[in-house]
């Protein structure tokens, strides 16, 4: 049967397209293509050779496993081969189930026979490898290559603490099989010190893509001194050849043994009967993934019992007794259509790449943040540029790299604008800062759109139904300027905008009117002052007791608050310094407008009792004497031993004597213990 040539068009495109990508990846170590990206096109080709074996060639990239060996180091031809894992794409249950069906149709079970025993193991995103150990001594570590001839790499893998370098009661030859990665948190840790680097001008340094792509290039180091400041980790999961070994029969003893012996295996392996315990595992370990301290891509079933392993067997490199099943790629390619400034609150301005919808990480993702300047320059990102995006668990989407080769000729590299993209006042970036600031202030509507929901925001003044379309609507149409326009509106207003009914109009109307009464940590906080978050408006709050003592405290009586720092201090003191703050204040505590109750500083509070003499006599409820005393002292009142005319006031509890009977001769005021509170309250 011939091929249409269509197909054996495609089949040479993928051929061109894998070597091509297998070479940047694996010889030159700088990937073009997110590896989900690179799997979709093998599995294509696969697919092709499996439905037309003629189009098959001994040179196909699916033909062996991995790319070619570096001329750094020396070959290793392994004495067992390397094998490839089958993978399963196929969301959740499918994958597992194909599997089951599959190994049960292979062993010829029937329906009624005994479920088959599985061990579930994590697929991790790293660089498999081969330790041989001899006499229990780390002889040689090599990469799988082609799966028959690998590279030497025992040097660097001698610098990763992990991998034993001397093994008890092993036996006489062990190869050991397993993964290198890297740890997200040293991943992180390793791009931090290469940007550094960086900015020491330091030349030949880059970041890396990702944690697999960092791990790829330190076992690939030829200096071991670079590959050793390049934190990797192990686990074994598989064997070589054994001589002299215990007799095995499942592979978890083997699993097992290796952890015995010296070799770390991780910890969330499972062995499961039949194929809803593989589902299980996929769908638990699914929920974990993005908690795991390394990437993972997928999990690995295994046939548990080597006796069936044997009796399945291999095609091509592949083993029928084990299967990959892959987790949705938490990276993917897209094209940028455009950076956009936005212009927050404080007048921060960030970059943002607008981004041909992807789905990626279960969410379709329209934009991702460049954070600044600095940031969108070291990625070098531009539109019309081709992009790798990554979304892991709840993590905001990021721009991780752009693929240089499909870069539209022509492209500009991004500037930050030197003016507010909305207001067109002057963005200035001061000395030490990452950040661009529109200096518009109040000025710049995007500023006081943000300013507005920030004050009507649930956590400050909480006006119901202030959302972003109606603030949005309001500012356009100039219905509001500043935040006292906002109690200022009359149900017209309000009526005149698109989409607004009159009951919608008088529900918002009532929201304002319900939130003039508020507390004044609400209030500082929902004036937008900059580091001033819930928890410093607080501590504001109850440290000078009220607004007036706030706006007028010099930065050194700010410092005195516990928790408010030298950056808090300015901060708040150049907003109250501000005359157009000052003046929007004013403007909303007129009367009938915003209020709340105002307290006493804590810090030299007025003393409401100084120059009054009090005197204390008989037992109050729950006051001791001593607590009564210092409360009274505390307000400034001298407490005395003895009434007499200068009494100001006697308080008197159960049982009191003459004392009491004195201040009723003089006309003494009596209080009882409440009447007490009551004055100390003020
Ligand atoms: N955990 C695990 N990963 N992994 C990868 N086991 C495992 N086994 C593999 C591969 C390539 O291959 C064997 C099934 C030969």
């Amino acid at each position: 049967m011939t091929v249409p040539a269509r197909i054996q068009e495609r089949a040479d495109a993928l051929r061109e397209l894998l070597h091509h990508h297998a070479h940047q990846y694996y010889v030159l170590d700088a990937p073009e293509l997110p590896d989900a990206e690179y799997d979709k096109l093998f599995c294509e080709l696969q697919a092709l050779e499996e439905q037309h074996p003629e189009l098959l060639t001994p040179d196909s990239p699916t033909q062996r496993v991995g790319g070619r060996v570096l001329e750094g180091f020396a070959k290793v031809r392994h004495r067992v081969p390397m094998l490839s894992i089958r993978t399963e794409t196929d969301i959740e249950p499918s994958g597992a189930r194909n599997f089951d069906a599959r190994v049960r149709r292979e062993l010829g079970l029937k329906e009624g026979d005994a479920p088959v025993e599985y061990v579930a193991e994590l697929k991790f995103d790293g660089l498999a490898l081969s330790l041989r150990y001899e006499g229990g001594v780390l002889v040689q570590a090599a990469t799988r290559g082609d799966g028959e001839v690998g590279e030497e790499v025992t040097q660097n893998i001698r610098t990763v603490g992990q991998i034993p370098l001397r093994l008890r009661d092993a036996p006489a030859v062990l190869e050991v099989r397993g993964e290198v990665f890297m740890r997200r948190d040293d991943f992180e840790r390793l791009n931090e010190l290469q940007r550094e680097k960086i900015a020491k001008g330091a030349k030949n340094e880059k970041t890396f893509v990702n944690p697999r792509n960092a791990a790829a290039g330190a076992v690939r180091q030829l200096d071991p001194g670079i590959a050793r400041q390049r934190p990797l980790s192990f686990f074994a999961y598989g064997w070589g050849e054994i001589v002299d070994g215990p007799a095995f029969e499942t592979h978890h003893e083997v699993l097992m043994a290796l952890k015995a012996w010296g070799f770390p295996v991780a910890e969330r392996i499972a062995v499961a009967r039949g194929a809803d315990d593989l589902v299980a595992y996929h769908q638990a370990v699914g929920r974990e993934r993005d908690a795991l301290p390394y990437d993972i891509d997928g999990v690995v079933y295994k046939v548990n019992s080597l006796a069936l392993q044997k009796r399945l067997g291999f095609v091509t490199r592949e083993p029928r007794w084990a299967v990959a099943h892959k987790y949705p790629a938490q990276e993917q390619l897209t094209t940028v259509e455009s950076i956009d400034v936005y212009v927050g609150r404080t007048g921060k301005l960030t970059p943002v790449a607008r981004l041909q919808p992807v789905f990626v990480g279960g969410v379709t993702v329209t934009n991702a943040t460049l954070h600044n300047e600095d940031e969108a320059r070291r990625k070098d990102v531009r539109v019309g540029d081709t992009v790798i995006v990554r979304r892991a668990g709840d993590v905001i989407p990021e721009v991780v790299a752009v693929v240089p080769d499909k870069r539209p000729p022509g492209s500009q590299v991004f500037t930050m604008p030197r003016i507010c993209p909305v207001c067109g006042s002057a963005a200035v970036r001061e000395e030490g800062e990452a950040d661009y600031r529109c200096t518009g202030g109040l000025f710049c509507s995007a500023q006081r759109k943000h300013a507005i929901l920030h004050f009507a925001q649930r956590r400050a003044l909480d006006i119901e139904g202030l959302g972003e379309k109606l603030v949005d609507q309001m500012v356009e149409a100039g219905v509001i300027r500043t935040l006292p326009d906002l109690y200022r509106l009359g149900l017209a207003n309000l009526v005149a905008l698109e989409r607004m009914g009159e009951k919608s109009a008088q529900n918002v109307l009532a929201a304002l009117g319900k939130s003039k009464r508020t507390t004044l940590p609400r209030f500082l906080y929902g004036l937008g002052i900059r580091h001033v978050g819930e928890s410093t408006a607080r501590d504001l709050a109850r440290h000078f007791g009220n607004l007036d003592a706030i706006m007028e405290a010099s930065v050194e009586r700010l410092l005195e608050v516990p928790d408010v720092g030298p950056i808090v201090a300015e901060s708040v003191h150049a907003f109250f310094q501000q005359p157009h703050n000052r003046e929007v204040i004013e403007q909303l505590r007129v009367p009938n407008g915003v209020q709340w109750e105002e307290g006493m500083p804590a810090v030299q509070a007025p003393k409401p009792l100084a120059g009054r003499t009090v005197v204390l006599t008989g037992t109050l409820p729950t006051l001791s004497r001593e607590e009564a005393k210092e409360m009274l002292e505390a307000a400034g009142a001298k407490v005395a031993g003895s009434v007499s005319k200068k009494t100001d006031y006697v308080v008197a509890g159960a049982e009191a004597g003459s004392k009491l009977d004195k201040a009723r001769e003089l006309g003494v005021t009596v209080l009882d213990e409440e009447g007490l509170r009551g004055l100390l309250a003020g």
